[in-house]
């Protein structure tokens, strides 16, 4: 690393492990020096008039004002250079970023939903077809709403939290919502995406560093926002596929499992409820036979 990149590391920004990842440290260097530079000029100036045109010298208001035209060129020059840096650079980056994606033969494709409060990953398992996903089949122990009749869910891999991933392979993550507008923020590897509720919306990095990476949630989603965190597995590419055997010999099993007990619809939930319990001092109800004067 130059010394010049220090100003992102003081920043706090992570070390990078995405393939583009130098492209976005590089403008973020250059903006953070380009913005200090303006913050020190500006700073000195603020003083020089501080002292320059203090009322015990100009006791009297100058109405002719600045006839020189350094502030003009200056003024200029900052537009300038912030265009160039604006059009020159970030605006191709943003665009090949949402432009050109990779082949899809050639990537890992992975669908990431969010709700309040974490993520879950849908990988399409041996046959490379997503199953159907229906939001009215949706339970406690089918959070993506999996479609069991559907032959190619059959294989699928639903993990909640922690995705792998292959290094020095691309990844294109379709990201979509279950209930608000969050974001899929991966800080190692440079790239954040919107996922948002009715939409799927693609997103892609190469990893090229094996390691853990933090998943964070970078919208205000809720007042669990702060825990929705996930992570990013880099594998080598031998134990992304002891991960892949292992996470697909779980998915037959959860499978091959019979489906969990479901109460008939309108029956009332075991236990009491709000609705069952009277509240303290109230008196008891006319209409309900006590436990004690039961007929027989
Ligand atoms: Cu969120």
């Amino acid at each position: 690393m130059n010394k010049l990149a220090l100003i992102n590391e003081f920043l706090g920004q992570p070390a990078n492990a995405s393939e583009h990842g130098y492209q976005i440290d590089h403008i973020l260097e250059f903006c953070h020096w380009f913005m200090g530079a303006l913050f020190i000029g500006w700073l000195i100036f603020f003083f020089f008039v501080l002292v320059r045109y203090h009322r015990s010298r100009h006791p009297v208001a100058d109405h002719a004002g600045v006839t020189s035209g350094i502030s003009t060129h200056l003024e200029f020059a900052v537009v300038l250079i912030e265009a160039v840096l604006l059009v020159g650079f970030a605006l191709p980056l943003w665009a090949k970023r949402v432009n050109q994606f990779p082949e899809t033969r050639d990537a890992i494709l992975v669908h990431a939903v969010g709700q309040q409060f974490n993520w879950t990953f849908h990988l399409p398992g041996p046959d490379g077809v997503f199953g159907r996903r229906d939001v009215n089949l949706v339970t406690a122990s089918n959070q993506l709403g999996l479609d069991a009749n559907d032959p190619a869910a059959k294989d699928d891999i639903v993990v909640p939290g922690e995705l792998h991933v292959p290094v020095d392979r691309s990844v294109i993550i379709e990201l979509s919502s279950k209930d608000v507008i969050h974001n899929f923020c991966l800080p190692h590897m440079r790239i954040a995406q919107d996922a948002i509720p009715g939409s799927i919306i693609p997103m892609w990095f190469k990893p090229i560093k094996a390691g853990t990476y933090e998943v964070i949630c970078g919208q205000l989603c809720g007042l669990g926002h702060y825990s929705m965190k996930g992570s990013v597995v880099v594998d080598t590419p031998q134990d992304y596929e002891a991960w892949l055997k292992e996470r697909g010999e779980m998915a037959a099993q959860s499978a091959a499992a019979p489906p969990p007990m479901q109460r008939p619809a309108g029956e009332p939930a075991p236990g009491p409820s709000p609705a069952t319990v009277p509240p303290p001092g109230a008196p008891p109800a006319g209409s309900q036979p006590s436990p004690s004067a039961s007929p027989g």
